[in-house]
């Protein structure tokens, strides 16, 4: 068995056995970490485990169409949990205030850290670290695909091997697609109440969430894909991911006043080491002159327009926070920069085709860094 599965195990024992976690997701929350954590949060509601599920700022509205995000609270209300689930967090500072204000519980209780960061620090005592996969939603599909693992649990053989067992495949719950990858449907089968079994379901609303994951860090599967990433999405389609309402939502829904807040920004362009390196400046000023919050402003402006041009193999852009601060957005092509660099020196991190962070430092230092620091592949 890899080490990759062992951890599978293990963490499935400790929501089988533990009744109250904590999910928690990367601060400045993105598709992924947010998609994940809520995820598993309905999964392990679905389970009949009390849990909560926090993140330090208020979730944005870019995301408000899942309708889940009133069930997010920005900091933790209990004492105690059997196990804290960090998802899409390289390291536990990113965490951010939830849990300096908490520091006792995370001294005190065990962490899963389901994560494919590239660097992640593996802080966990349970660490579920894919670098090779498009995002925490495509590694969380392995955690919780094959559930009817439960079934020997319920039994009460806790120990020894399941992994061989022929489990029957689920149906998906519009047609008759057979489930190659055995998410976990079948125990006791939909709206089983099962005591305090394992026996997951992969609702709609739960594949929906993780297929939103997937296509927000991959940009619509443009980005570090691989066989595994088409299967799993395969499968959350087939169990019932509401794939056109994440397109509509993500691609086909943007705004007049973006579309020419985009214009702004291509207008007054800021080119580097001869062009080869381009990106974009939006002040607190030019987001209310265009009427949108900063934390509104999606990923399409770098992602389709900035990254997309020709002759430059890397693409910036710098966000003024109401705050003051800067918020940072680094994308790279495939082996020319390792821009995941720049985002540490700030305080950030990411992948190395595609970084972030957050900090207090100047437009001026900013680009003075992006400019010398060496990042080149
Ligand atoms: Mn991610």
């Amino acid at each position: 068995m890899s080490e990759m599965q062992q951890e599978i195990r293990k963490i499935r024992e400790i929501i089988s056995q533990g009744q109250n976690f904590l999910v928690m997701g990367h601060r400045n929350v993105d598709g992924d970490a947010y998609g994940s954590s809520m995820a598993l949060y309905f999964y392990l509601k679905n389970l009949g485990k009390t849990v909560e599920i926090v993140n330090e700022a208020n979730i944005t509205p870019l995301f408000h169409f899942l309708d889940c995000h009133t069930l997010v609270t920005q900091s933790i209300q209990w004492q105690e949990f059997d196990a804290i689930f960090v998802c899409d967090c390289g390291e536990l500072e990113l965490l951010g205030k939830p849990r300096e204000d908490a520091p006792d519980i995370f001294k005190n209780t065990p962490l899963v850290n389901i994560d494919h960061h590239n660097g992640n620090k593996l802080f966990g005592d349970y660490d579920l670290v894919d670098t090779g996969a498009s995002s925490t939603c495509e590694i969380l599909c392995n955690l919780l695909e094959n559930t009817p693992l439960s079934n020997s649990l319920l039994e009460g053989e806790s120990t020894g091997d399941k992994s061989d067992k022929i489990l029957p495949t689920p149906l998906s719950p519009g047609g008759n697609y057979i489930s190659p990858l055995s998410f976990g449907r079948e125990v006791g089968g939909e709206g089983s109440e099962e005591p305090g079994g394992w026996g997951g379901i992969i609702t709609p609303q739960i594949a929906t969430l993780l297929l939103f994951g997937i296509i927000r860090d991959t940009n619509c599967f443009k980005n570090s894909i691989r066989p595994r990433t088409f299967e799993v999405t395969s499968e959350l389609i087939a169990l019932g991911a509401d794939y056109e309402k994440i397109i509509f939502h993500t691609y086909k829904s943007e705004k007049l006043n973006y579309l020419k807040l985009y214009g702004h920004v291509l207008d007054t362009l800021i080119s580097l080491k001869w062009g080869s390196i381009i990106g974009g400046y939006i002040s607190q000023d030019t987001f209310k002159q265009y009427g949108i919050p900063e934390n509104e402003l999606g990923p399409q402006l770098i992602n389709e327009i900035l990254s997309s041009l020709d002759g430059s193999d890397f693409a910036f852009l710098i966000k003024e926070t109401e705050d003051g601060n800067m918020k940072l957005s680094l994308r790279a092509r495939k082996n020319t920069f390792n821009v995941s660099k720049i985002a540490r020196h700030f305080g950030g991190g990411g992948h190395i085709f595609s970084a972030g962070a957050y900090t207090d430092k100047t437009l001026s230092e900013i680009l003075r860094v992006i400019e010398e620091m060496d990042v080149r592949m």
